[in-house]
């Protein structure tokens, strides 16, 4: 199996769903990746762990997906130097404002790039588009990509 060069961190089983739209986009476009369901509530020593290795591990960008007061993606760019895209997951209370606000409002020093509410597979295509930047293959499949939306 190839080297996973995206990893994707849930905070819940109950994300998969939607996050299946990241996994299938980045199968699509052949990038490896790696998905684990891990807690910052719940699991934080797991998540510490996971994103303290992932850059050594060879991945380029990680992909966070949470709800609610979704602390995983400034928590696991705390502890990475690697890119980090926030996806907020749409709640039953609040609509995913309060994934949203908790994720796009990260304080100076610790960014991530937050998508929209359920934006799973525009998450995808940032992190194929950020190892892009780096290597001409995967810009040439986002410029494939982008040619067939323009058709
Ligand atoms: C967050 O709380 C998760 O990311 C999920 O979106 C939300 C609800 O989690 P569950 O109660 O369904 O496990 O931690």
């Amino acid at each position: 199996m190839s080297q996973s060069l995206v990893g994707i961190i849930l905070g819940s089983q109950s994300d998969l769903e939607v996050m299946q739209g990241a996994a299938e986009q980045l199968e699509e476009f052949g990038v490896p990746f790696e998905l684990i369901i891990a807690s910052a509530h719940r699991n934080p020593a797991r998540v510490h762990a996971w994103a303290g290795s992932a850059a050594a591990e060879g991945k380029k960008v990680i992909i966070a997906a949470a709800g609610k007061a979704a602390h995983l993606a400034g928590v696991v760019a705390a502890s990475t130097p690697l890119p980090v895209i926030a996806v907020p997951m749409r709640t039953s209370d609040l609509g995913g404002l309060d994934s949203l606000l908790s994720m796009v409002q990260m304080p100076t020093g610790v960014p991530v790039a937050t998508v929209a509410i359920n934006g799973a597979k525009n998450a995808a295509i940032l992190a194929t588009q950020i190892l892009g930047a780096g290597d001409e293959s995967w810009r040439k499949v986002i410029e494939n990509y982008k040619e067939k939306l323009a058709e």
